[in-house]
């Protein structure tokens, strides 16, 4: 039987009341060090929130925490407030090795993040996505799913709403279903999901991790507390993943290359087979099911998209969820902003906005979704990756290459060679240059493989600028 939902019933090393006059200090000021002050002071922690950014940027939250009775820190982190601590807990956006962080460690002070605190807290069975692209669109589609069938649900984690807020507002639900980034899986030893989904690992965040293997061992990392009455998702296609090296839950592959799979994508008769032993999560084996959907009147662009509608289906279909409610979604799920989403067409030309690729791996997915040819525009903050693997894709569709921002050097000097390329400073010069080389048929495509922080705030303000651009052609 799945548990009863509800929050605050602490499972593991804590009670709800062992926080009572202990010291915390909460790193970042953030969403997540808001909640974390709101969940610490309630419970009689003296808090402590230190933050490295100027009391003037940070002054809205400030005023916040205050009121809560926090003390606070800014401009820097001090040893001395870390190490009086008797719990550090860290906003992910905080690098794991910051020198005050292992300090802290050293003097034996336990120093985790807000997952593993909020997942003390919880007893609602927890649905994991992570990946290195589609964490987000496959969250939200498993909660569309589980909305049309009727049931109750968090969404949180890296797609906004930290789950200490969730535990914060002591709501039941049915099931909280979590985008969960390898930052945060990173500081929650003891974090453990009852359905974890790996949809694909690919170069990302070298700017944090000293190599591939070490992101790759990150990401794996959602299954290390899973036991055999869990559930592991598993794309059966991407060469990184770890198949069943080690895992302990149940193991329900999903592929588009091979039948044998529990979900597999047949892409020339556009439907989706889920079949095989289903199992329902804490409950066990609920029988031999089989499913057939179609595709067909999916608003969803490109295959990757696809393979998050592939498991996100199976991750409902293991919860025991209606075909019904999952062929629905599948028909009328919009897509995601900043993620291959159409703009518009001016004169035979389609512009289509996938500012939310900030790394070489979305933006092979991206270029596969089109015949070609392609007008790509990218760049922004390099990311420390190699952009070899857009090789083979620029050589076949990029018809021409348009680099704009910090990166736009060292992409040239990879790709530059293969096809027309530009350096450009900014997106509005590039939006120009593609307007005046494009062709009718050809595809417009921002997709930039790099973080936007060089010139924008984040990857929406730069999608919702390209939009702005085009439309005013
Ligand atoms: N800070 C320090 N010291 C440091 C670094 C940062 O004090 O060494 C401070 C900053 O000055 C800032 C604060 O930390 O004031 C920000 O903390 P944060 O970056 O963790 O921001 P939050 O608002 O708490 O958002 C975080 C996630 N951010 C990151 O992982 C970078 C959000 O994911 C997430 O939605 C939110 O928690 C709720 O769970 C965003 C993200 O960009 C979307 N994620 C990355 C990605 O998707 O690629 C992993």
């Amino acid at each position: 039987m799945l548990r009863d939902a509800g929050t605050d019933r602490p499972n593991r090393k804590s009670d709800g009341n062992n926080y009572r006059r202990k010291h915390v200090v909460v790193v970042g000021l953030g969403k997540t060090g808001l909640a974390l002050a709101k969940f610490f002071t309630t419970r009689g922690a003296k808090v402590t929130v230190s933050d490295a950014d100027t009391e003037e940027s940070l002054r809205e939250n400030l005023s916040v925490v205050k009121e809560l009775g926090c003390a606070v820190e800014t401009g820097g982190h001090a040893p001395e407030t870390f190490l009086s601590a008797d719990l550090v807990v860290v906003s992910p956006g905080v690098p794991e090795n910051l020198p005050v962080l292992k300090q802290a460690k050293d003097s034996g002070i336990e120093v985790v993040g807000e997952l593993e605190i909020a997942s003390r807290h919880v007893s609602t069975p927890i649905i994991a996505v992570t990946g290195t692209n589609g964490k987000t669109t496959t969250t939200e589609l498993i909660c569309a799913i589980m909305d049309r069938e009727g049931k109750t649900f968090f969404k949180g984690g890296n797609i906004g709403t930290p789950l200490i807020d969730f535990v914060n507002d002591s709501r039941k639900v049915d099931y909280i279903v979590l985008e969960v980034s390898s930052f945060q899986l990173d500081m929650a030893p003891s974090f453990h999901p009852r359905i974890s989904v790996l949809l694909n690992i690919t170069e990302d965040h070298l700017d944090r991790y000293s190599s591939l293997e070490e992101y790759r061992r990150s990401k794996v990392g959602i299954f290390k507390n899973q036991n055999d009455s869990d559930f592991a998702v598993i794309n059966a296609d991407d060469p990184l993943l770890p198949k069943d090296f080690g895992i302990l839950a149940h193991t329900l592959l999903f592929s588009k290359e091979n039948p044998k799979a529990h979900a597999f994508l047949d892409r020339r008769q556009e439907v989706m087979i889920c079949k095989g032993d289903f199992y329902k999560p804490g409950k066990g084996k609920v029988g031999e099911k089989g499913a057939v959907f179609s595709f067909r009147n999916t608003k969803l662009v490109g295959v990757h998209n696809l393979e998050n509608m592939l498991a996100a289906s199976l991750v409902c279909f293991c919860c025991g969820v209606s075909p019904r409610a999952i062929q629905e979604t599948i028909n009328s799920f919009p897509g995601l902003p900043h993620r291959l989403q159409f703009v518009r067409e001016w004169n035979k030309v389609k512009f289509y906005n996938d500012s939310k690729a900030t790394n070489v791996g979305a933006v092979v997915k991206a270029l596969e979704s089109f015949p070609g040819p392609v007008v790509l525009l990218a760049g922004g903050r390099d990311k420390g990756g190699s952009y070899d693997p857009l090789v083979p894709l620029v050589k076949e569709k990029v018809r021409a290459l348009i680099l704009f921002g910090e990166a736009r050097r060292r992409i040239a000097r990879c790709l530059g060679d293969l096809t027309n390329t530009w350096l450009v400073k900014n997106l509005d010069e590039a939006v120009r240059v593609a307007v005046t080389i494009s062709k009718p048929g050809d595809v417009v495509l921002l997709s930039p493989a790099c973080a936007s922080f060089d010139q924008y705030k984040d990857y929406q303000e730069r999608g919702l600028h390209f939009e702005r651009l085009v439309g005013s052609l």
